[in-house]
């Protein structure tokens, strides 16, 4: 049978398989209001900037064989060879969106940029618009050229089409592209890689997609070529892209992160449908090294500005954090991967942490602005620079993020829920619906909560065949307490196995109830993580909080504030936030502002100023929300204070 999600492992390749699209449905509730959003406003604005930006104007003179190259042109003079990527992203969003449901304004929209997608595309099947316009010679710049990105992204666009709508349009037009890629450089033809890992598993999901081994063949190809020094070292060296060392190798994570993310992401996929162990183990290796010295608190990636890339591990500072939104969807894309693969609930937590707070903090609450890095303190005055501003801008000369908002959050659904032959595994909590077929019986569960605000989960069974079958809810990993109870009977929680199963023959109007206790927490860093040491975060349940100037007494600097450990955050609402968004109070002290660091901000021990603070109260905002009122100062890492 088909799975139609965004990823769908053929039947037998990994632990766990996902559930039909149209069985999982988020109503009402955070996600389903972030999904209402995501298709009344966000993609709406996306087609209007895709026009603005000229990303579509490109396929249009390309298809007319006249015009120039239009847009992605930044502040230092650099042009964006990739805009095609960001039309394509869009199409993979709207394609899952009216799966979901109709929209006739969205439908004439993407008919429309299909259309133009076509007409662009040239007589043998090439397909890329700034080749075709400025007329470079195909496939001479496989490092910076983006070509086979662009035409990867394609095919994940061709993909959602097929699975969501039975439409085959842009698959006949992905094929063909694909045709001419495999023509120049697969099995035996000229030996060469992308600079930008994407298209490995957009071919496997067109394998998946259309059976054709030919592509999964092209996908296994690219990976193993890579780690050869095809690229050659460029002006960032060869770990930039990957090509160091080969993936089936490699022990750490290395340079750009969205590469690394969207690499590994295609060696996963590559490993479960060829049962290649080695490669497996080879991700799952670098996750570990990834996870435990290159992540932010907030499950965001990369420390540096200048090649977008991992830092050193434990080089980890908030404040020139780079963690671009991308580099997030690539982390939450591999750990979806990697928890199909091996089943275990350690992927579903790092997709919940990362999903929350270093995803969607990439969006502004009313849908249209968006962060491109996500940086964990931001200074006195918001930099203005377009690379790290303090206020989320409509678009970006390089709009990679945006439409990879769009994309993500057509697809949340897919990650909800998983099947296996013992059961059903709930790995997200939303309020909504779930329909699988058991050993061919149809199963229908609703799930109600307030999550991520309030920890109760109420699933209640609507049919359940008539065999035995096991509920398997995960236990997020910051959880500390929680109570469960079925059909009103409580139920013995093992917090170590990660999720807690209840297996028996569930009848229609059985309830499970889960209570998962969420008081708020102070988080530590690990010592070894120097620019946050001292300091303290403020977490609730799966969500990282900030401290915004906003929320700060008029001519209290934000970097007077030090957070006092022992006091007892409560519930609240911040001033000028959507009343849903909860906030949460505690106590600081607010040290006598120091006299200017001038003419030398440093001081022998004995002089320095160690004034103790006066004690207040602060309220602390979830991270994803900042940056929604007026710009100013934020911080995740607050000093603590010492009594
Ligand atoms: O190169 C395409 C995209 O642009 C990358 O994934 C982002 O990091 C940005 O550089
Ligand atoms: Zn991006």
């Amino acid at each position: 049978m088909t799975i139609m999600t965004t990823v769908s492992p053929s039947p037998g390749t990994t632990r766990l398989r996902p559930i039909d699209a149209s069985g999982l449905r988020a109503e009402g509730g955070f996600w389903g209001d972030r999904l209402r959003l995501n298709r009344d406003a966000t993609i709406p604005h996306g087609l209007a900037q895709l026009e603005a930006s000229g990303a579509l104007g490109n396929f249009r003179n390309a298809a007319r064989g006249s015009g120039r190259y239009v847009g992605g042109i930044d502040d230092a003079g650099l042009t964006f060879p990739f805009l095609d990527s960001d039309v394509y992203k869009w199409l993979e969003a709207v394609g899952w969106e009216l799966g979901r449901a109709d929209d006739a304004k969205l439908a004439a929209g993407a008919a429309e940029a299909i259309d133009v997608v076509a007409a662009a595309q040239q007589y043998d099947g090439y397909l890329n618009t700034f080749v075709q316009l400025s007329g470079h010679e195909r496939y001479t710049d496989l490092q910076w050229g983006h070509e086979l990105y662009c035409i990867g992204h394609l095919l994940q666009a061709a993909v959602a089409w097929q699975r969501a709508l039975g439409d085959e349009t842009l698959m006949a037009v992905a094929e063909r592209a694909v045709g001419h890629i495999e023509a120049e450089m697969g099995e035996g033809r000229r030996e060469a890689i992308g600079g930008h890992p994407e298209i490995e598993m957009a071919l496997v999901e067109a394998y998946r997609a259309t059976g054709r081994e030919a592509y999964l063949v092209l996908a296994r190809t690219f990976v193993e070529r890579r780690g050869r020094g095809l690229l050659g070292v460029g002006r960032l060296g060869s770990r930039y892209w990957q090509d160091h060392e080969s993936p089936r190798t490699a022990q750490t994570p290395a340079g750009h992160v969205v590469r690394q993310m969207y690499l590994d992401c295609g060696v996963v996929d590559v490993a479960v449908e060829t049962g290649d162990r080695e490669l497996l183990e080879a991700a799952l290796r670098r996750w570990d090294a990834m996870w435990s010295r290159h992540t932010y608190l907030t499950g965001a990636l990369g420390s540096r500005h200048r090649d977008e890339a991992f830092g050193d591990p434990y080089e980890l500072p908030p404040d020139r954090a780079y963690a671009e939104t991308c580099a997030a969807i690539g982390s939450s894309m591999l750990a979806w991967r990697l928890l199909l693969a091996t089943g275990e609930e350690r992927f579903a937590d790092a997709f919940e942490r990362t999903l929350y707070n270093a995803v969607l903090p990439g969006l502004s609450l009313d849908g249209s602005g968006f962060f491109y890095t996500n940086p964990l303190l931001m200074r006195e005055d918001p930099v203005t620079s377009s690379v790290a501003p303090g206020a989320r801008q409509p678009w970006y000369p390089c709009a990679c993020c945006p439409p990879n908002l769009m994309r993500t959050t057509s697809t949340f659904e897919h990650h909800v829920a998983t099947v296996d032959d013992a059961g059903i595994q709930l790995h997200q909590f939303v309020a909504g619906t779930i329909s699988a077929e058991l050993a061919g019986a149809p199963v229908r569960m609703r799930l109600e909560t307030d999550y991520p605000w309030q920890g109760g989960v109420a699933l209640t069974i609507e049919s359940a065949g008539e065999r035995p079958w096991a509920l398997s809810i995960r236990l997020p990993a910051w959880l500390r307490s929680a109570d469960a109870r079925v059909a009103g009977e409580p139920v013995t929680i093992d917090h170590s196995s990660g999720a807690l199963v209840v297996e028996r023959v569930w009848s229609a109007g059985d309830r499970l109830e889960l209570e998962l206790e969420m008081p708020a927490r102070f988080t530590l860093p690990h010592p070894s993580i120097d620019a946050a040491r001292g300091c303290a975060a403020l977490e609730r349940g799966p969500l990282v909080y900030c401290l915004e100037q906003a929320d700060l007494a008029e001519g209290t600097p934000l970097d007077d504030v030090e957070i006092e450990l022992d006091g007892q955050p409560s519930l609240s609402a911040a001033d000028g936030l959507p009343a849903d968004i909860q906030a949460l109070t505690t106590r600081a002290r607010i040290r006598p502002h120091a006299s200017p660091p001038d003419p030398w901000p440093y001081a022998p021990a004995d002089e320095a100023e160690t004034t103790e603070g006066e004690s207040t109260t602060i309220t602390a905002i979830p991270y994803f929300a900042w940056a929604n009122r007026a710009p100013g100062p934020m911080r995740v890492w607050l000093p603590v204070a010492h009594r």
